[in-house]
């Protein structure tokens, strides 16, 4: 095993100067787009790829062709790739830290880099300021006054393009979509509106909101969006179209279509852009090309008003907006081999939940209350586990003992909901878990999980992760990837011996609700569904509302392709039971 591990940010990193610096040396647009499709898969994967490299999967992955594996490979075995470095010989380094700011592309940050010497990375920005100030930007060919100022505030403000922004999670982009489509409500003129893009396919986190609109009403629909009283900025307007900034950052685009095309314009507008890519190249080869406006044969036109019959048109079944992110989907519909995916009615239970008794903010009886109202036949409580160091091994048996009765009473007491006693217990990083197994074996069932030392090397975390997943009195491992959304990067363990592992030791891996975990992440739910593990969906509800969280399990779930089999608390209480070891 390697020593220094490269990040998945180190390789895109590396990707995308590859790409500005062939976009500056005028590359052919094939290579070009390629390295743009490679960059945008590889950005939505959490398993490690230089794992994947070693494993020689990477060929594997849809949207990498021969060149960008033998870069990789290069870049991999040798720290850089040759080609580029040469080529990065003839570039102002400068130009690469102004790639990322909006509105200045590589070519643009080429010309600037040229003219103002931007020989290195760290003043290229302070230089770019400067000139702008002194007016010396408006008189190079192809900027202008206009651009001249706005390059200054970018710079000023460090604005950044969407896909440097941190991204925002899906919850604050429901909010947003939610206040848009209130107020579009009343126009009379809109017919229709839907958020599609990243949103729409359940991204765990969303870039900008893409939101076609039907309407027989173009002007009025666009004249009516850009009095919305959150716009800060307006970028563009077209007849068809407007981009803008709303006062907290967020990009929002909307297209107007014709209601005779608007399935067209939101399948265009849902993508992914990968989807579209392949979509298109299958329509090709079926003698169709593929527009917003719609499907031509020949010199035809034909037009869609929903998505059901534009797939229909290419011999296809509805896709699911989850799926669409150029991951086999095409294949498996043209087969009609789509998954069935797990739906949010299917959920019976939550076993992952917790009380004021530790970090929640209800109590425990409030919280079976609230999943009552949720519809469940089960709950699991499931708080930290009582440290023995800080309060005493006497004090812990006697909080047990107390909590068992406590819940046998809530259970003895009604017939609408089997309540189960269990704990989330620490692995901690001597692989033991913070609750010795005396106590664990009196429980219903216990959740391991992580929840510090996740920078440890490889060995160590996977080690850590084998030896709860062998302990017999582990029913879950809670959030297994440990990532942080925007925060914290999924720790990097070998996956395929965690999979294995928790298939021959009846383990469920957990897939953790919470807005800002997400965790299994999509791509190692597709995994391990693949080498036979059962997972659970648990919201980890710190309060009654969080229990609502479960449908962001949902949509993780199913953009990992998984299905009612999948999910173990998709069962009735008796099978449930069966599959969580009980004590
Ligand atoms: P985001 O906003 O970064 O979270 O991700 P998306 O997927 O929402 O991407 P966005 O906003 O750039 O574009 C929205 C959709 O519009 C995208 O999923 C597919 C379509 N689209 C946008 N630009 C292109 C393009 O250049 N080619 C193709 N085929 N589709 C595009
Ligand atoms: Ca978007
Ligand atoms: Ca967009």
């Amino acid at each position: 095993m390697q020593e220094n591990r490269v990040s998945n940010k180190d390789v895109i990193v590396m990707l995308k100067e590859i790409l500005a610096a062939m976009e500056v040396k005028g590359y052919n647009s094939f290579r070009v787009r390629a390295y743009q499709n490679a960059i945008s898969v590889l950005e939505n994967l959490t398993v490690s790829i230089q794992d994947l490299w070693e494993n020689k999967r990477l060929g594997e992955i849809p949207g990498i062709g021969p060149g960008i594996e033998s870069h990789l490979n290069e870049f991999f075995t040798e720290g850089s790739v040759n080609e580029f470095e040469e080529i990065k010989k003839t570039l102002p380094e400068g130009m690469f830290s102004l790639i990322g700011l909006r509105g200045i592309g590589a070519k643009r940050a080429y010309k600037l880099a040229l003219a103002f010497k931007l020989d290195n990375r760290e003043d290229a920005l302070e230089k770019i300021k400067l000139a702008a100030e002194k007016g010396k930007i408006q008189v190079l060919e192809g900027f202008g006054e206009k651009m001249e100022k706005s390059i200054l505030e970018v710079v000023e403000e460090q604005k950044l393009t969407k896909n440097k922004k941190i991204r925002f999670l899906l919850p604050q982009a429901e909010e947003i979509v939610d206040r848009v489509k209130k107020y579009m409500s009343g126009c009379d003129s809109v017919i229709e509106l839907e958020a599609c893009g990243s949103f729409r396919r359940k991204n765990t986190t969303i870039g900008d909101l893409d939101i076609p609109i039907s309407t027989k009403e173009p002007q009025k629909v666009i004249n009516y969006f850009l009095d919305f009283p959150e716009i800060s900025e307006v970028l563009v307007v077209g007849d068809k179209k407007a981009s803008v900034i709303l006062k907290n950052e967020v990009q929002v685009d909307i297209r107007v279509s014709e209601p005779e095309s608007y399935g067209s314009m939101l399948q265009y507008f849902t993508g992914s852009k990968q989807h579209n890519i392949l979509l298109r190249s299958f329509a090709l080869n079926k003698g169709m090309s593929l527009s917003e406006y719609g499907i031509k044969k020949g010199s035809e036109l034909m037009e869609f008003p929903n998505e059901k019959v534009f797939y229909g048109q290419l011999g296809l079944p509805f896709i699911p907006p989850e799926l669409r992110n150029g991951n086999q989907e095409i294949e498996f519909a043209q087969k009609d081999k789509l998954p069935k995916l797990i739906e949010l009615s299917d959920i019976k239970g939550d076993i992952h939940s917790h009380t004021n008794f530790s970090d929640g903010v209800d109590t425990l009886e409030d919280m079976v209350e609230g999943a009552k109202r949720m519809g469940y036949e089960y709950i699991g409580i499931s708080d930290h586990a009582p440290s023995i160091q800080s309060r005493g091994l006497g004090t812990v048996l006697k909080i047990v003992s107390d909590t068992r009765k406590k819940i046998e009473e809530i259970n003895s007491s009604q017939s609408d909901i089997k309540v189960l006693y269990g704990y989330e217990v620490n692995i901690l990083v001597d692989n033991s878990l913070s609750l010795p197994d005396d106590i664990l074996k009196n429980l219903d069932y216990v959740i391991a999980g992580i929840h510090s030392g996740f920078s440890q090397d490889r060995e160590t975390v996977t080690q850590r992760l084998l030896s709860a997943i062998e302990n017999p009195y582990v029913s879950v491992i809670s959030h297994p990837s440990g990532r942080m959304l925007n925060e914290r990067d999924p720790a990097d363990p070998d996956w395929t011996k965690i999979f294995s592992a928790a298939r021959d030791n009846n383990v469920l891996l957990e897939i953790n609700s919470q807005p800002s975990r997400l965790d299994l992440p999509d791509d190692l739910i597709k995994m391990a569904i693949d080498w036979g593990v059962d997972l659970i969906i648990n919201s980890d509800a710190h309060s009654i509302s969080d229990l609502n969280f479960m449908k962001y399990g949902i949509y993780m779930a199913r953009r990992g392709w998984a299905e009612k089999k999948n999910i173990v608390n998709s069962l009735k209480y008796d099978e449930f039971v069966k599959k969580i070891k009980l004590m």
